[in-house]
């Protein structure tokens, strides 16, 4: 708990955050974000892509040449993060039914777990439609324990109980040997990820989170804190006891123009995950190698510099130089961050990702939802989806 006692001050106790920072017992202990899955529709592209753009490293592969008969997963991992990306070998099948329906997008958000086989009783006992039943993979490295559950849309958590583990990933993986292994750009571990759920539908996400899942509601934006003028969505971030889970839910909300959310449901033909939040000690360097490599970023007008000092105070970083790569800075009452998002990474407009450095700040950085909902409603625009 004591990582997270600098969010104890904040209003919203609609969840009972108290209750859960004063109550020792935490019935689903987290210890972090174990991996991240994705069904793609060409894995061995996608994994080049990640490793070229995002610096992740080669780990680990299942597939024909390891026994697996009827898809294919590669394993990437840059420090903390572990990204899997999976493809079919077959024709239908439920991966190519995720595909046809989604695009590419995250179909697994796996959870760190002490226990799978709790993790899956307390969470299907309180309500949450279950995935995988406990389930136990064996190899000469030792034992993991894999359960799963439901949640937004067709995207599932699952737990990962590995202490009796000493492998790379998970058993039947073998390495991945490949000669091109290029530098990291510093991306540390996974600071957030963010749901976007249907019209009217966040209250029940929210509990989901709160009641089978024992997180708190740690923040709160309704459409009034996001001008009418731009998009027009409503947030809550939900949050597990120690503070290492952080899942913010967005909902569309009616505004003059059409809610990047909606336009997100659109094309993913429901709900599921928006982005991806990557921390890094060092924004401008990763952003940088990012950039060199081909990441695509959101645009945001000079402008947006002229009265930065003024709004978030004294920084460390030369304002020209976050200038340069359209950095985002924000305050809160405990320090500042810095962010900046991708375009989306794939060819619906879905999924994007965040890069972040916190220093201090642990809160979403609102003070930037205006400048970052003009630049992504400029992106609706030259869609034609606005
Ligand atoms: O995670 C967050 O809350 C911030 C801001 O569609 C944000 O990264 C919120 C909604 C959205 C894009 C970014
Ligand atoms: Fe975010």
């Amino acid at each position: 708990m004591a990582d997270i006692k600098n969010l104890k001050d904040l209003q919203n106790t609609e969840y009972g955050i108290k209750k859960i920072f004063e109550d020792a017992e935490d019935f689903l202990p987290l210890l972090g974000t174990d991996y991240v899955e994705l069904y793609v529709g060409n894995a061995k592209q996608s994994a080049h892509f990640y490793k070229t753009a995002f610096g992740f490293q080669s780990e680990a592969f299942a597939g024909l040449e390891t026994g697996v008969k009827d898809r294919v997963s590669y394993v990437l991992k840059q420090d903390k993060i572990r990204l899997v990306l999976t493809t079919s070998l077959e024709k239908d099948g439920v991966i190519n039914e995720h595909i046809n329906e989604h695009g590419d997008g995250v179909k697994v958000v796996a959870l760190w777990v002490d226990d799978a086989t709790k993790a899956f009783e307390e969470t299907t006992k309180r309500g949450a439609k279950p995935f995988l039943k406990p389930t136990k993979e064996e190899d000469k490295d030792g034992v993991v324990i894999r359960s799963g559950i439901y949640t937004y849309g067709e995207t599932v958590h699952v737990f990962v109980e590995r202490k009796n583990y000493k492998g790379l990933f998970l058993p039947g993986y073998k390495k991945w040997e490949s000669h091109y292994n290029p530098e990291p750009v510093g991306l540390k571990f996974i600071d957030h990820m963010v749901g976007n759920v249907g019209w009217g539908e966040m209250k029940q996400w929210c509990d989901f989170y709160a009641k089978t899942m024992g997180f708190a509601q740690i923040i709160s934006f309704t459409d009034d804190d996001i001008s009418t003028e731009y998009t027009a969505l409503m947030s809550k971030v939900m949050s597990n006891g120690n503070g290492r889970i952080k899942f913010p839910i967005n909902e569309p909300a009616k505004g003059q123009k059409k809610s990047q959310i909606e336009e997100y449901l659109d094309f993913y033909n429901g709900p599921g995950v928006q982005h991806i939040a990557v921390a890094t000690n060092d924004i401008v360097k990763t952003v940088g190698a990012m950039r060199d490599r081909g990441v695509e970023f959101l645009y945001v007008p000079d402008t947006y510099y002229d009265d930065l000092l003024e709004r978030v105070g004294e920084i460390d970083e030369d304002v020209e130089v976050l200038k340069e790569h359209g950095i985002l800075i924000d305050r809160d009452e405990e320090g500042y961050l810095l962010q900046l998002f991708t375009k989306p990474v794939v060819d619906r407009p879905t999924m994007f990702f965040e890069v972040i450095q916190r220093k201090g700040a642990q809160s979403f950085g609102v003070g930037n939802f205006k400048a970052l909902f003009e630049a992504i409603e400029r992106e609706q625009a030259n869609r034609g989806t606005l």
